[in-house]
């Protein structure tokens, strides 16, 4: 069967021509208005990117290559005995479009584990980090350092042709997604527990050996939920603040390694992935102060208190989305399945049941429904991995997985240096008058 490489070299000549064939008769057209609000508003919904691995729709949530999470979950291959898809085949889905054959996703398994030992000064560099900074500094500092070993930094510095770009980008990014178990791994170790970090077992999957290091790999059904949680969080549209770190630092031709590096400072921002870490920390504040099995009320007045604070809800609103996040759902389901009596889960369930009526009522927030921050820790306490500030690790390992398919994509159709136009305000200011 055709490997990885394989498949995509094949596709690469025809995605090139089909870009290019857009691009001449289409590329005088306007797409859309804009206004001062989108310019003043974060870019919202300004149509400005081309991201290939997946599109989020505002009402349906995200489809990875026209699938959604159901169709993922029905279609991807499984481990011998799983449910649950493997993070590896959704990978191959982003990166060529096409649902892989279970022996593609096992030989990709294999590959990842055979390229996952760090250098040594990578490995002392994660050491000598004071348990005191913040796994995701560790993270960021571990990937940026990875640059060492940047096969594309080499191949650049050669000389390298511009048509060959994306073959070093595609072996460093098979290279640091398959390191990044140890890195993680290596940082959860040292930071709460005795530092040792189980090897690689060349023969399972990506996040069996994910589970084992960080010490749960005995756990069938925790490494079923890492499974199902790297899937789910690799790919959200281009526009997010870590998917799109990844593409604009890589349109300065900046290694994978310095891109996602620089996604996973973005990710690791409060409004961003490090909800995940805030959701739990509420929650448990929330069960400290009130109890559990209290009623709708108590809840309710917990949520305002919050508001009224100044602070917002965290894992509820959404940039783009205006509905429940099918990622939410997803492991709402998984929790269903496997921990329905949890009573940290019974109070998720409980407040997804109440703040969509006290945000709409607050009346701020254009989504009132919860995102996929908002499940994640519970399920992860559940198994014991209790230590919320490691929690946006794992977000950032899942999508390394989603941003460097496109970075290789993005080498591929030779996407040039992104630079959008900005002034200062008082030219804004005559720009707008003259309207
Ligand atoms: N609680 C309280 N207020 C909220 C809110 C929430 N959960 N969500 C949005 N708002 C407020 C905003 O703060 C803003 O207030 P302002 O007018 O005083 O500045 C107003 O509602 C309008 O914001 P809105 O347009 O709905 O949302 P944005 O696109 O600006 O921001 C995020 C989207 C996700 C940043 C926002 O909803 C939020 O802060 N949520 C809580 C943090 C969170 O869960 N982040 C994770 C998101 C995601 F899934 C991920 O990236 O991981």
């Amino acid at each position: 069967t055709a490997t990885l490489k394989e498949t995509l070299a094949a596709m690469i000549p025809e995605q090139q021509e089909r870009v290019k064939a857009l691009k001449k008769e289409h590329g005088h057209k306007v797409i859309q208005e804009v206004t001062l609000d989108q310019v003043y508003g974060g870019m919202r919904g300004i149509k400005s990117m081309v991201w290939e691995g997946s599109v989020l729709d505002s009402e349906e949530g995200i489809r990875f290559r026209g699938l959604t999470i159901p169709d993922c979950q029905a279609q991807l291959p499984k481990a011998p005995g799983g449910e649950e898809p493997l993070p590896e085949g959704l990978f191959w889905l982003l990166l060529t479009g096409q649902v892989p054959s279970e022996q593609q996703v096992r030989d990709l398994s294999a590959e990842w584990a055979a390229r996952a030992d760090l250098p040594k000064f990578v490995e002392e560099l994660i050491d000598r980090c004071p348990t005191t900074l913040h796994p995701m500094a560790q993270f960021s500092l571990a990937v940026t350092a990875l640059e060492h070993e940047s096969a594309f930094a080499k191949a650049y510095a050669k000389g390298i042709n511009k048509k060959e770009y994306w073959g070093p980008t595609f072996e460093d990014s098979m290279d640091v997604i398959a390191k990044l178990p140890n890195i993680a791994g290596r940082i959860y170790r040292n930071i709460y527990k005795d530092g040792k970090v189980a090897p690689i077992d060349k023969s399972q999957d990506y996040s069996y050996n994910l589970s084992n290091i960080l010490g749960f790999g005995e756990n069938k059904d925790f490494v079923e939920l890492m499974r199902l949680y790297l899937t789910i969080h690799t790919d959200h549209e281009g526009g997010n603040v870590s998917a799109h770190t990844a593409h604009l630092v890589g349109s300065a031709l900046s290694s994978p390694m310095l891109s996602l590096s620089a996604a996973l400072n973005g990710l690791a921002g409060p409004l961003h992935g490090l909800a995940n870490q805030e959701v739990l920390r509420w929650i448990e504040q929330m069960r400290d102060t009130i109890g559990t099995g209290v009623s709708d009320e108590t809840i309710k007045d917990y949520l305002w208190k919050t508001l009224n604070s100044g602070r917002v809800v965290p894992g509820y609103g959404h940039a783009v989305l205006r509905k429940t996040d099918p990622r939410y759902m997803a492991q709402r389901e998984f929790a269903l399945k496997h921990l329905p009596e949890d009573p940290m889960f019974k109070l998720v369930s409980q407040v997804y049941t109440i703040a969509p009526g006290v945000l709409t009522e607050h009346g701020k927030t254009k989504n009132p429904y919860p995102n996929v921050d908002a499940h994640s820790g519970v399920l992860l306490q559940y198994y014991g991995l209790k230590e919320a500030n490691y929690y946006t690790v794992l977000f950032g390992v899942s999508r390394a997985l989603g941003v460097l398919p496109q970075l290789i994509w993005d080498r591929a159709l030779g996407m040039p240096l992104e630079r959008p136009k900005s002034f200062d305000t008082t030219h804004w200011e005559k720009i707008v008058k003259k309207l």
